[in-house]
């Protein structure tokens, strides 16, 4: 198939990308390096040095011998998101080109304003784009777990059947997010919805839990063919942190109690899920969710596990949380969809976090440590 990666620079995009393209598939990587601009804003860089686009695909080329055609522009620039679509004429698109940190959203006005207008009216350009130049084409879109919140009930896969007044229905699953950057992706849900309901396009929505990991077999095969690896307070995330602050001697870095609980997956899964949902397309109309993500852990229990798994000392920390969520609740979620398209689940119990270890050990002198600690508060917004 011919498949289009938005936002084929980042974290899981670009490896996504080497995936699909590992596996047969037609791909072309699009990107306007605005991760790599928020990285300027914020003083930091990625753990791990990552090359630039161009030679990172070339590299790619020479080691794989496959073409990976890359586009540089901008999602809100709608004639260049009609043009892509022209002249790549993908079958499949895969969408990761957004802004996707919580606390970057939750800095200020215009880090809120600036991540809704991104995010929504990226995914918005790209649903009149397919809508006019093919119909036909299959949208693959990144969600996340946390459209959901934590909700006192059951967390269904996208979609839940509601009796009311002794009539039926099924509706959507009622959203109750925890920062203006999931709120995006809650809008960007219900545009699809639309979009597939009205126009009669096909979707895929994934909800995916938090990442953790850094390589795949095919980043893993060259320097040059590395993913970026985020240890920052704003756009690094739990698991990772914890794996990089054990390495540094730092103290992990747990909010709050530690009670609060959420759905995670490996790097390899997320790119094999991906590839699933590509070849496995939803019908014309229907937007299918799937709950992207393959075991749920609290806090307080993943910092244990690396604390466990780390070879030397290592010191758990609780600070005193600067998001406003909940501490202890209930959460059960169903994910069998991408289970049942064939997805075998990397769990946490096998050697991911001691590998780890080394990819830090190797970085390490990349970090600037006062970038470690939360500075961006829920109930606190300047501006
Ligand atoms: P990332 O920031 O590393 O990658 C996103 C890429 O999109 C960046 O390279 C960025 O430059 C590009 N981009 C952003 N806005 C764009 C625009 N308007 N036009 C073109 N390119 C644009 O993020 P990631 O961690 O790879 O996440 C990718 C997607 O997966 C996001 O949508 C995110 O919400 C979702 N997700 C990520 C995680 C996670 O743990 N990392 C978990 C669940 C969902
Ligand atoms: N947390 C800590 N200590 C830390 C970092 C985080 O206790 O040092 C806690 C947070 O308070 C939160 C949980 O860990 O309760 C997860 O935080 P996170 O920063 O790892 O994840 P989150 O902000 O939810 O965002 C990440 C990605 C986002 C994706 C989301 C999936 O950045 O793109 O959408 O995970 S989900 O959480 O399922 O919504």
């Amino acid at each position: 198939m011919r498949v289009l990666v938005l936002g084929g620079d980042g974290y899981l995009g670009w490896p996504t990308a080497l995936h699909l393209s590992d596996k047969g598939h037609e791909t072309a990587v699009l990107d306007n390096f605005a991760r790599r601009k928020y990285d300027e804003e914020l003083g930091v860089q990625s753990l791990v040095a990552i090359e630039d686009f161009e030679t990172r695909a070339a590299a790619w080329e020479e080691v794989s011998g496959k073409k990976l055609q890359t586009y540089v522009g901008d999602l809100l620039d709608a004639d260049f998101v009609y043009a892509t679509l022209r002249e790549f004429r993908p079958d499949a698109v895969v969408h990761f080109a957004e802004q996707r940190a919580a606390p970057y959203s939750m800095i200020d006005r215009q880090h809120a304003v600036y991540t809704q207008q991104n995010n929504v009216i990226g995914t918005l350009n790209l649903l009149y784009g397919i809508q006019e130049t093919n119909p036909e084409i299959h949208l693959v879109k990144l969600g996340t777990m946390g459209e959901y919140g934590t909700p006192n009930i059951d967390i269904e896969e996208g979609w839940l059947e509601v009796e009311h007044n002794g009539r039926k229905d099924r509706m959507l699953y009622p959203k109750k997010p925890g920062s203006f950057y999931h709120l995006s992706k809650v809008h960007d849900s219900h545009n699809m919805e639309f979009a597939c309901r009205i126009w009669g396009l096909r979707a895929t929505d994934l909800n995916q839990g938090i990442v953790y990991g850094q390589q795949t077999p095919q980043t893993a095969l060259d320097p040059r063919l590395a993913t970026r690896f985020d240890y920052d307070a704003v756009f690094g995330t739990v698991l990772n942190r914890f794996v990089i602050q054990a390495v540094l001697g730092q103290p992990l870095t747990v909010y709050g109690t530690g009670g609060q609980t959420r759905g995670m997956l490996d790097i390899r899964d997320t790119v094999e899920c991906i590839r699933l949902a590509v070849e496995n397309p939803a019908d014309r109309g229907e937007f299918r969710v799937f709950n992207q993500m393959t075991e749920s852990f609290s806090v307080k229990h993943l910092a244990d596990l690396v604390a466990e798994r780390f070879p030397g000392p290592v010191q758990i920390e609780h600070l005193e949380n600067p998001r406003v969520e909940l501490p202890e609740h209930y959460y059960n979620v169903k994910h069998t969809g991408l289970v049942e398209l064939g997805l075998q689940p990397h769990l946490l119990s096998d050697t991911l976090i001691e590998s780890m270890f080394p990819i830090v050990e190797e970085n390490k002198h990349r970090v600037e440590l006062d970038k470690m600690l939360p500075r961006v508060r829920w109930t606190n917004p300047k501006n």
